[in-house]
């Protein structure tokens, strides 16, 4: 049996019921045991079209024997049945479904990336998943969930980018007007041809190289991890978990 996570979400309609019933639906099913769930978590939206309503977030934990792509298939069932609109990238949705992590599974491939390549910087996952599986211990950053939590919140103070990085810096001072209005520091910007891309006051490492190393632990960026070539948006709703402007507040 392995441990596996799954972040559920939704903001359409009556986001806590929809969280509560396709909880409910995942522990009918036959294959998952030691079922546990974090309380409700309520943020709101990170990236997507303006205008949409809250998320209510839970993180579950169960063992199971079925492999990544298994579950996954089951995951995306269940999403079917909600009728959930694909059309847009990160747009409103009645229930999300995401595959956070299968053991100390590390899988790359087009359509199943594990860890889940965003799970180490979102608030909205973290913060749930500290409640249900604080030790599991992230096989690329070699982390606990608790501590990258903690790194999040507390903050390293950098954002790093490593390897190839020409579009991450085009995308990273693209985004500074952002980090200046929200932070209200002007970030330092240095490229040089071998490494790094220095914020001096950030949270986040963004790592840009297709294979590269993780250089320091705490909540990481993979660019290469992108569905798409929006790094700018990946950059943007990044910095956005990093630094939560007016978060609605917790409920349960
Ligand atoms: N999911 C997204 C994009 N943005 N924001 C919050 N607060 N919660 C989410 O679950 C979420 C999001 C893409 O899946
Ligand atoms: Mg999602
Ligand atoms: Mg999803």
């Amino acid at each position: 049996m392995t441990l596996c996570l799954v972040s559920t979400g939704s903001n359409l309609g009556h986001p806590e019921e929809a969280v509560t019933r396709v909880i409910q639906a995942l522990r009918d099913l036959p294959h998952y045991r030691q079922f546990k769930q974090s309380r409700l978590h309520k943020s709101k939206p990170i990236g997507g079209p303006a205008g949409q309503g809250p998320y209510v977030n839970a993180v579950v934990r169960f063992e199971t024997d079925l492999s990544p792509n298994e579950i996954l298939g089951e995951l995306q069932a269940l999403e079917a049945k909600s009728l959930r609109d694909r059309s847009e990238r990160w747009s409103a949705r009645p229930i999300d479904l995401d595959l956070l992590a299968v053991g100390q599974q590390v899988i790359r491939e087009p359509h199943l990336r594990l860890p889940h390549p965003r799970m180490s910087f979102r608030p909205f996952v973290l913060e749930p998943a500290t409640e249900v599986a604080s030790e599991w211990i992230h096989p690329e950053l070699d982390q606990s969930v608790e501590s990258i939590w903690r790194c999040l919140r507390q903050g390293i103070d950098q954002i790093q980018v490593l390897g190839e990085h020409r579009k991450a810096v085009a995308a990273l001072i693209e985004a500074e007007l952002q980090i200046i209005q929200k932070v209200g520091i002007r970030p330092q910007i240095k490229v040089d041809s071998e490494i790094h891309t220095n914020i001096n006051l950030a949270k986040l490492q963004i790592d840009s190289s297709s294979d590269g190393d993780f250089f320091c632990q705490g909540p990481t960026l993979r660019l290469a991890d992108s569905p798409n070539d929006d790094w700018r948006s990946e950059v943007l709703a990044a910095i956005e978990c990093v630094w939560p402007r007016d978060n609605v507040s917790d409920s349960s």
